[in-house]
C-alpha cells in the first residue's frame, strides 16, 4: 500500500548543543533514519539570538525563557527536516517525555539524558508547527525533496 499524499507530513528535529557536545548526532540521526523517516534537510547551524526567541515564542512569559535562549544559543545545534506519514507524532513517540527522567527507556531522551534544561533534542509538536519551524531554520536552497529508490519501504 503506498502512501497518498494527505498522510505524508514534515517535522523539524533539531539536536541541541549538549547532544552535539556529547557526540550523539550520529546516534540521533539513525534512529530516525532506521525507522524508516526520510532526512530532507540537515546542517550543523550556530544559531542567533533572535531565531531562539522566535522559535520559542509560545514559551516567552516562562520563567525558564532566558536560561532556554541561553542553552540553544551556546553552541551549534544540528538542524534536520523529516519527513514522511505521521512523523510528527511518531517523532515525539521516538524523543520521549520533555522530562527525561519521565521518558520511557527506548526513547532518545529516555536512554540518553536525565534534565529537562538539557534534553538533547528537539521535535515539532504539531504538522503546522513542522512546516513554521522548517520555513524558520530553513533556507529554500537548503532543503532537497528527493524519491527514495526503495519506495514504499522509505516513506
Ligand atoms: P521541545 O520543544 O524542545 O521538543 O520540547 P517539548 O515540546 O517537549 O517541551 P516544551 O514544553 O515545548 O519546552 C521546550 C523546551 O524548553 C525547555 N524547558 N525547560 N522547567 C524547565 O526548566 C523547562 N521546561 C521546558 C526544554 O529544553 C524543553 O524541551
Amino acid at each position: 500500500l503506498v502512501a497518498s499524499m494527505e498522510e505524508v507530513e514534515q517535522t523539524y528535529i533539531m539536536i541541541k548543543p549538549d547532544g552535539v557536545q556529547r557526540g550523539l548526532v550520529g546516534e540521533i540521526i539513525s534512529r530516525f533514519e532506521r525507522k524508516g523517516f526520510k532526512l530532507t534537510g540537515l546542517k550543523l547551524f550556530q544559531c542567533p539570538k533572535e531565531l531562539a526567541e522566535e522559535h520559542y515564542k509560545d514559551l516567552k512569559s516562562k520563567p525558564f525563557f532566558p536560561k532556554l535562549i541561553d542553552y540553544i544559543t551556546s553552541d551549534p545545534v544540528v538542524c534536520m527536516a523529516w519527513e514522511g506519514i505521521g512523523v510528527v507524532a511518531s517523532a515525539r513517540k521516538l524523543i520521549g517525555a520533555t522530562n527525561p527522567l519521565n521518558a520511557e527507556p527506548g526513547t532518545i531522551r529516555g536512554d540518553l539524558a536525565v534534565q529537562t534544561g538539557r534534553n538533547v533534542v528537539h521535535g515539532s509538536d504539531s504538522p503546522d508547527n513542522g512546516k513554521r519551524e522548517i520555513g524558520l531554520w530553513f533556507e529554500e536552497g537548503e532543503l532537497c525533496a528527493w524519491a527514495a529508490v526503495q519506495e514504499p519501504w522509505l516513506i
